[in-house]
This record gives structure tokens, C-alpha cells and sequence, in this order.
């Protein structure tokens, strides 16, 4: 959805209820709508990511940030499904890489896996958003902690279950 009209429109029909505020619930099946199956914590991950004022729900604002995020990484997945509607493990990598993640291949077959739901090496699209969105998530958190822009950093336990829990898929 590119256009600010359109994506108006999308974002009132979802927020049934005219509260100004999308919730998960209501984002998530929203998506289902138009065949992108996310689980409850991926969307309350994109909430997180993108809720700016904090308060849990998407204002049409945060709205289209998201949206700008999930074009981005839908335009990345198009270029290189090449119409068959999968990637696999290789392209996901070089996807990743073309929305500025380098990953090691410890951290980048653990992550494809786990967002692989059947196991067949064939990534759809929502599990590509659902990556993206993790790996995101994981970078944003990482800078809150590597204040001094290192690329390293050092964690304690309750600091450890803290970015465990946050990044929980
Ligand atoms: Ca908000």
C-alpha cells in the first residue's frame, strides 16, 4: 500500500471501533485478510518497533512508519522470489543483507530455521516479515545497549532475560 489515501482507508476499516488506536488483534487479522499470517507477538513486535508514544497500539502516524518497513522488506522479497512466492535459505540471506543486516551463519541458519515453518528451505512472505521484523527488533534493541556504538556489549542476568523476553518470537 503506497498510496496515503488508500493506506487512510485500509487503517479506518481496521480500527472498527474509531478509537484512533489499532491493537494487535485487530492488526493481525487485518493482515490475515490479505494473506499474511503473523503470530499475536510478531505483530505486537511490529507494534513495539514503530509505537512511538508507547502506549501499546498503532495511531495512523506509527501506522504508516510500519507500513513504510513492511514495503521495504516486501519489496526485497519480490526482487528475488522471482514469481515463485518462496525464497530460499541463500536468497533470504542476500535479502537480509540487502536491508542492511550481515548476519554469521550461526545467527543467520538459526534465525531462517526457526522462521521456516515447515522446514522445506521455502521462506514465504510473512515468514520473510516475520524475520525481518525479529532481526529488527533484535538491532534496535542491541543500540539501546551499545550506547557507545561499539558493536559489543555486556550484559547482566536480569539485563540478559530483558532482551530475551523482548525478542521472543
Ligand atoms: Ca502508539
Amino acid at each position: 500500500m503506497e498510496n496515503a489515501a488508500v493506506l487512510k482507508e485500509w487503517y479506518e476499516r481496521v480500527d472498527s471501533n474509531r478509537s484512533g488506536n489499532i491493537t494487535a488483534v485487530q492488526l493481525q487479522r487485518a493482515l490475515a485478510v490479505g494473506n499474511l499470517e503473523f503470530s499475536l507477538s510478531i505483530v505486537q513486535q511490529m507494534i513495539r518497533m514503530y509505537d512511538f508514544d508507547g502506549n501499546g497500539t498503532m495511531s495512523f502516524e506509527e501506522f504508516v512508519a510500519l507500513n513504510k518497513f513492511l514495503l521495504k522488506v516486501q519489496n526485497v522479497f519480490t526482487l528475488l522470489e522471482r514469481g515463485r512466492g518462496y525464497l530460499s535459505p541463500d536468497e533470504v540471506y542476500e535479502g537480509l543483507a540487502n536491508l542492511g543486516f550481515s548476519l554469521d551463519s550461526p545467527a543467520f541458519l538459526t534465525v531462517c530455521e526457526s522462521f521456516d515453518k515447515n522446514k522445506m528451505g521455502m521462506v514465504r512472505l510473512d515468514e520473510f516479515i516475520s524475520l525481518c521484523i525479529f532481526v529488527q527488533s533484535a538491532r534496535n534493541l542491541f543500540n539501546s545497549f551499545d550506547t557507545t556504538k561499539q558493536g559489543r556489549i555486556t550484559l547482566d542476568f536480569n539485563q540478559f532475560v530483558y532482551c530475551t523476553a523482548n525478542c521472543r518470537i
